[in-house]
């Protein structure tokens, strides 16, 4: 079959799954890598900037990746319901995978914090969604607890599988490039992404991604195997109301505009420092003013249109890039992690109103006029 089939068939040979393994996919993976060019000479940047636009996944984030696998290997092992708690995407992907296995999942999310559009997912997958009075932290100790006496699959990173599916990101950027790039920048809210990208990457080092399996040799729609010679700095980004990385230890009450990454007490904390120090980058954190401007900055000069927390990857490569810290000339990857129409409420509320204009056709062209 000469299609795509997803990342458990395409990196098979690098996934912890066997012949036997019932794989349970949506085709996820394979997202657009996009150069940069309107955006990277607004902002001054005279090296290459792209984005990995995880917003095209089949729930809208990269959390698509990691739900595969922690899917797949729940259903192998014997398991009928999974578990999670969440900022949104989480809750998604995991109601859309569990549709797919044919099985039930429960997700926690805090109370009114979550974006419209991820909620929305979660109910329409016939999720049974149980709204917390706490937050997401509060969500992530109460379902390992429940996880360790009932038998549900924990569906969150802190599954190893999920980082595992996850790690394909960094596969699929090599394999455009032809070698790992220069800096890697990206959100960071529990931390298990950046731990991902780093595993990815280490992986590909000196050892080809995967052997395509839909083509023989160089497949022309895909683009081949390939090899790192060479790991990217890893720079990760929090919002400042939300940033343990940056305080030293978790954060009691965390608040940021950009709610998938309103997380105090991260999970991957050890794993995500190790990618940071082994690869000499280290981590930032950005306002909510300057992650909203950057939001709709990419959305207005790119037609790309992310969600805030994935924002937060290029307002800090900006941040990083006015301060004189980014090598000249460099090849930069930021990964966008959600899609934009996640989180309609804030579009709208940081644009201006539309015109209302009597349903004339001098109303109209008089207005347009003015734009002209
Ligand atoms: C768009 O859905 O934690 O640092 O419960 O949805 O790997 O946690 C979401 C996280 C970045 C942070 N961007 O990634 C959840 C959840 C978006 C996200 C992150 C999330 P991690």
């Amino acid at each position: 079959m000469a299609h795509y089939q997803g990342l458990i068939h395409r990196y098979r040979n690098r996934l912890p799954v066997t012949e036997s393994t019932p794989v349970v996919s949506l085709n996820e993976g394979n997202t657009p890598l996009i150069e940069l060019r309107n955006f990277t000479q607004r902002i001054g940047f005279d090296g290459r900037l792209l984005v990995k636009f995880e917003g095209l996944n089949p729930t809208g984030s990269f959390k698509d990746r990691g739900m595969t696998m922690a899917v797949t290997k729940a259903l192998e092992g014997g398991s009928r319901a999974i578990i999670c708690a969440s900022t949104g995407n989480t809750s998604a992907a995991a109601a859309a995978y569990a549709a797919r296995a044919g099985i039930t999942s429960f997700v926690l999310i805090p109370d009114g914090k979550i974006a419209l559009g991820k909620l929305a997912q979660a109910m329409m997958h016939g999720a049974i969604v149980l709204q917390i009075q706490g937050n997401f932290d509060d969500g992530m100790r109460l379902v390992q607890e429940i996880a360790a006496e009932m038998p549900i699959a924990l569906v969150n990173s802190v599954n190893p599988y999920r980082l595992q599916g996850q790690k394909t990101i960094a596969f699929e950027i090599i394999e455009a490039l032809g070698d790992a790039p220069d800096y890697h920048v990206l959100p960071v809210g529990n931390a298990g992404n950046i731990s991902a990208h780093w595993m990815g990457y280490s992986e590909a080092v000196g050892q080809q991604t995967a052997a395509c399996g839909l083509c023989e040799g160089q497949c022309p729609y895909l683009g081949g195997p390939a090899m790192a010679t060479r790991r990217p700095v890893m720079l990760g980004y929090q919002a400042s109301g939300a940033a343990p990385f940056l305080r030293g230890g978790p954060v009691a009450e965390p608040e940021t505009v950009a709610t998938a990454i309103r997380i105090g007490n991260p999970m991957s904390w050890h794993l995500a420092w190790a990618a940071v120090r082994e690869s000499g980058g280290w981590f930032d954190e950005c306002g909510d003013a300057a992650i909203l401007e950057t939001q709709k900055l990419l959305a207005q000069t790119e037609g790309v249109f992310c969600e805030p927390s994935s924002a937060t990857s290029l307002a800090g490569f900006i941040q990083d890039l006015k301060r004189g810290k980014i090598r000249s000339g460099a090849t930069v990857v930021a990964t966008l992690t959600g899609h934009g129409l996640k989180d309609p409420d804030t579009a709208i509320a940081q644009s201006p109103q539309p015109h209302r204009v009597v349903a004339q056709r001098q109303a109209i062209t008089h207005l347009i006029q003015q734009y002209l």
